[in-house]
């Protein structure tokens, strides 16, 4: 990348902010971090000037500003020529996208219930948190989700979704794992490939995870 430092306006604790920033890092985007607190920081009059839409993360790169996490990683892919993490390929690109698409449509859905139930509805609703057996009822709705990259491990042979090589697609299925797995304590060793792969894009996306 070149030597330019953009600012990155961002939260630790938020998913699509991980998966901009993991990009950023893996692409070795020289960048300035600006902690910015969502539901607080996001609706100051000078954060709204930035992003209108009150969200993070958003990135400045001189004078231009790019929000939406993928929007992001896709810029900084693009701006750095990679031909592995997000390639310029067409087919090689919508096959990362198709596997994008699985995760933002089918995937997150399996995560949602242990997210909503176990950490939003007692932080944000007051609710009582859920009993040991129920968490193992949404234990098995987050094991599902893990067959699925189990399953695609197994059709493909590989080591990551779409080869051998990391690519965004693994990002994102891997912070779309973040509330459960590393803000709550949700298993993600039941399928064995899954955990395998967990384990070797942890290693990948340079943050404490
Ligand atoms: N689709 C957006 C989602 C961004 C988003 O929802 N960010 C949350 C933090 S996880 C936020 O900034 N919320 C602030 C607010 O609603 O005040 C992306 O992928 O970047």
């Amino acid at each position: 990348m070149d030597g330019n430092t953009v600012k990155f306006h961002a939260f630790h604790g938020s998913p699509p902010c991980c998966l901009a920033q993991a990009t950023m890092d893996h692409l070795s985007v020289n960048y300035e971090f600006n902690e910015v607190v969502p539901m607080k920081d996001t609706k100051s009059e000078e954060f709204l000037k930035i992003n209108p839409k009150g969200k993070v993360p958003v990135v400045q790169d001189g004078d231009f500003t790019i929000d939406e996490s993928y929007a992001i990683a896709r810029y900084f892919c693009r701006k750095a020529g990679d031909v592995s993490f997000y390639p310029s390929d067409a087919k090689k690109a919508a096959k990362i996208d198709a596997l994008i698409d699985l995760d933002i449509q089918t995937f997150r859905g399996k995560m949602d219930p242990w997210k909503n139930e176990v950490l939003f509805a007692p932080f944000f609703g007051g609710a009582e948190e859920p009993t040991a057996e129920r968490k193992q009822e949404l234990q098995k709705t987050i094991d599902e989700g893990f067959k699925i990259i189990a399953d695609q491990l197994e059709r493909e042979g590989t080591d990551f979704l779409a080869g051998n090589e990391v690519t965004l697609a693994d990002f994102s299925f891997f912070f779309s794992t973040f509330y459960p797995c590393k803000m709550s304590d949700a298993k993600h060793d039941t399928h064995a490939k899954a955990k395998e792969w967990f384990d070797r894009v942890k290693g990948k996306a340079k943050l404490k995870f």
